[in-house]
C-alpha cells in the first residue's frame, strides 16, 4: 500500500486549502498517480514554531507504477504546480504532499537532523519519520487504512494514536476537527 499525507494552510489560485486539496487529487492521475481512497478532510491546528493559519489535512491511498524516489519527485512537482515555495522548514504552505509509506519499504534517514538546510529537498526516508508523532496524520490514516501497519513497529494507526495520547495526553488530538463539507 502506498500512502500520501496531504496538508495545506495557504490559499492558491484554486481557492482555500480545502479546494486546493480537492484540485490536487484531481490532478494526480495526469502525473501517473491514481488515488484509490481518501480520508475525510480535517481542520487541524498548525504544529509550527510560530503562529500560522490552521491546516486542512487528509491521507490518501494511491497506486502508481513509479518507483519510490520518482514518486517523491512527482509529489514535489505537484506541490510546485500548486504554488509551493520552500522558504523555511515547517513554514506555511499552499500544498504539502508527504510520502508516508511505500509498500512497507524502509529507508533510513540520510541526513543529520541538525544539518538539515530546511528549504532544500530532503532525501527520501521511509516510512515517513513524523507519522507516529502527529495526530493530524494518524487520525486520517486510521480512517482511510485501518488495516495498515507501521512497517517498522507493526502497529496500526489507531494503536499509534492511543500511544501518542498516552504519551502526550489529549493535547495530541486537541483542535483536530473532521470537516463535514467536502
Ligand atoms: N505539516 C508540517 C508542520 N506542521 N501542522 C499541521 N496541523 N498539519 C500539517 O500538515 C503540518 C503541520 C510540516 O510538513
Ligand atoms: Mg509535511
Ligand atoms: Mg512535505
Amino acid at each position: 500500500m502506498i500512502l500520501v499525507g496531504m496538508g495545506a494552510n495557504l490559499p492558491t489560485a484554486h481557492g482555500d486549502p480545502l479546494a486546493t486539496l480537492h484540485a490536487a487529487i484531481e490532478a494526480m492521475p495526469s502525473f501517473g498517480v491514481d488515488v484509490v481512497r481518501r480520508s475525510s478532510f480535517y481542520r487541524t491546528p498548525a504544529m509550527a514554531a510560530y503562529a500560522q493559519p490552521p491546516y486542512v489535512n487528509a491521507v490518501i491511498v494511491v497506486e502508481s507504477a513509479l518507483p519510490a524516489e520518482e514518486l517523491l519527485q512527482t509529489l514535489h512537482r505537484i506541490e510546485a504546480q500548486f504554488g509551493r515555495v520552500r522558504l523555511v522548514r515547517w513554514g506555511e504552505r499552499t500544498l504539502d504532499l508527504d510520502l508516508l509509506d511505500y509498500s512497507g519499504m524502509v529507508l533510513p534517514p540520510r541526513h543529520p537532523q541538525g544539518l538539515q538546510a530546511g528549504t532544500g529537498p530532503i532525501p527520501l526516508c521511509l516510512p515517513h519519520p513524523g507519522i507516529c508523532e502527529r495526530g493530524f496524520v494518524l487520525v486520517p490514516l486510521a480512517e482511510v487504512a485501518p488495516e495498515w501497519r507501521h512497517p517498522v513497529d507493526g502497529e496500526g494507526a489507531a494503536a499509534l494514536l492511543r500511544r501518542l495520547i498516552a504519551e502526550q495526553g489529549e493535547a495530541a488530538m486537541a483542535g483536530i476537527e473532521r470537516l463535514t463539507s467536502g
